[in-house]
């Protein structure tokens, strides 16, 4: 019986955090993107879509290499390995293509695209 509680808890609990944005329209949307993991060339973002208006990347390089992420015309500073940054873009609705612009990364697979509804 216990256990049924809990678990009637935690989903009311993970009803409410996802009922809480579409209550503000106009609070930012938040993707945690990490660097050089699963793969030195390679993101790996939070969420693979978002809604369109203002949103927050918060970057981490894990990679052994320094890297940064550009989205929307904006990027981070260069990212040394274990550094950390945040960059806040507004997105129109569409594909939203982001890379790493250190002189081949992207080509090395440091790229994708995130979809904006
Ligand atoms: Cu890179």
């Amino acid at each position: 019986m216990r256990r049924m509680i809990t678990t009637a808890g935690a989903l009311a609990t993970a009803s409410l955090v996802l009922a809480l944005p579409a209550l503000g329209a106009t609070q930012a949307t938040g993707v945690t993107v990490t660097a050089g993991k699963p793969a030195e060339f390679r993101f790996t973002l939070s969420k693979r879509s978002v809604v369109k208006g203002a949103v927050t990347f918060t970057v981490t390089n894990k990679g052994k290499l320094s890297h940064d992420f550009k989205i929307a015309g904006k990027k981070t500073v260069t990212l040394k390995p274990g550094k950390k940054a945040t960059l806040k873009v507004t997105l129109k609705a569409g594909k939203a293509p982001y890379l790493c612009t250190l002189p081949g990364h992207a080509a090395g697979g440091m790229k994708g695209t995130l979809t904006v509804k």
